[in-house]
């Protein structure tokens, strides 16, 4: 039974007053809170086992050593991948991203090649691939309709022969927009193309399985789903995260090293230069647990039915504009809109007056804000502790600021 009371009781920080108002934290798509248990999980660690991994014979060493193998599989068995040889743990989804770049794309992508992305990507999955246009490589975009859905017609015109990469978000960040990944999927690899997926704004609210997408690359940030900032997770398929170099090179990521050659580590090590995030990951495994206890799929039941009501309340005020689409099956729970001429900035300020925690701005998606001829937007973003109540408070709200502004 999901019982958002029960799980409220375990974020300390939805107790703090903002301007003595209750905090309502809709801000979810950025990071999330965390949990008491994720907390004490850190807590448990630094005063209990702490000691750098892989490096000692001694205890404690041990102890950090197995509780951040551990973590590894966890994340591994969260998404249905084959175990931690197909996982590297990252700080964010923009690192991810930059290991695909530097350790997969640098060598097998050379001039004339091309690489498929989309209009409604994040920053982080448009950047990275900037770079190999210098080096001649093609990047091309598939358009988005007015309904703020992918326009899937524009495959067929954009893969050719040189499609090598077809780099998607699974939910947009904006729009939120949920992507049909596995139909790209196949027409990647139908083209003997790499499907790559962002999956910031999936993994943390419904049930993702790698097999079941057949992505070659899947990449998501353990902050947005209750674990510490820091951490997050590059999933990529074991046959072609065997054959790439690290491009971070230095200590653990070694097996052997000679004056003029080193040999590297087993996977994953390899991938990981110095003393990696050891307190953070194993605390990521703790985010895990209790996501995993309250169930994904109650996760995404909870998040489309506050959704749901969301958009009906909000589409009865005059002068607000929602982007994406307004179908629940299709859209995740993130909720981008303007009101009448508010600048957002100064929406999102008044609506911090009374407690409320929202992102304005162009939320890292400055292309598709520059494709809806917006400068920037408000959003609201749910999660598991968030609550009908709120979302009343927050409309409200919103219906005080639109009188302050005079809509
Ligand atoms: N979006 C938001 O407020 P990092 O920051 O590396 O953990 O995540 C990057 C990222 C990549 N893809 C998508 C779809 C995302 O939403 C994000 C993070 C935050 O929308 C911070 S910009």
């Amino acid at each position: 039974m999901f019982d958002v009371k029960k799980i409220r009781k375990d974020f300390p920080i939805l107790n703090r007053k903002i301007h003595g108002k209750k905090l309502v934290y809709l801000d979810n798509a950025a990071t999330s809170q965390k949990p008491k248990q994720v907390i004490q999980t850190l807590k448990d660690f630094y005063e209990k086992h702490n000691a750098n991994i892989h490096r000692g014979v001694y205890v404690l060493s041990e102890e950090s050593s197995q509780m951040y193998e551990d973590a590894y599989e966890k994340v591994a068995k969260f998404i249905n991948a084959d175990g931690m040889e197909e996982i590297v743990l990252v700080r964010n989804t923009n690192e991810a991203m930059n290991i695909v770049l530097y350790s997969w794309a640098w060598d097998n992508l050379k001039k004339g090649d091309e690489i498929i992305t989309t209009m409604m990507e994040h920053h982080a999955n448009i950047v990275p691939w900037q770079l190999l246009e210098k080096r001649g490589v093609k990047l091309k975009y598939v358009d988005i309709n007015d309904n703020g859905t992918l326009r899937m017609e524009d495959y067929n015109k954009l893969i050719t022969r040189k499609t090598r990469l077809i780099a998607v978000v699974h939910v947009s960040n904006v729009l939120g927009t949920i992507n049909p990944i596995k139909k790209i999927g196949k027409m990647a690899h139908d083209h003997d193309a790499k499907l790559l997926v962002d999956a910031a704004q999936s993994v943390p609210h419904m049930p993702v399985d790698v097999k079941e997408i057949n992505c070659d690359f899947l990449a998501f940030s353990g902050h947005k789903m209750l674990a510490p900032t820091g951490t997050g997770a590059l999933f990529v398929k074991k046959e072609i995260l065997e054959n790439m170099q690290p491009f971070m090179r230095g200590s653990a990521m070694i097996k052997e090293v000679y004056l003029h050659e080193a040999k590297w580590n087993d996977l994953p090590w390899r991938f990981e230069a110095g003393t990696p995030n050891i307190a953070d990951n194993i605390a990521f495994a703790t985010a895990i647990d209790y996501l995993q206890k309250i169930g994904m799929r109650n996760v995404r039941d909870h998040e489309k039915q506050l959704t749901k009501y969301a958009l009906k309340r909000m589409s009865e005020i005059k002068q607000l504009k929602i982007y994406g689409p307004l179908d629940t099956d299709k859209r995740g729970g993130v909720i981008a809109f303007t009101l009448g001429d508010i600048h957002p900035h100064d929406l999102s300020t008044v609506l911090d007056d009374f407690g409320i925690a929202t992102r304005s701005g162009h939320h890292c998606a400055m292309p598709l804000h520059n494709r809806l001829k917006l400068a920037a937007s408000t959003r609201a973003s749910f999660y598991i502790y968030n609550t009908k109540e709120e979302i009343d408070y927050f409309i409200d709200a919103l219906n005080k600021a639109a009188k302050v502004f005079r809509l």
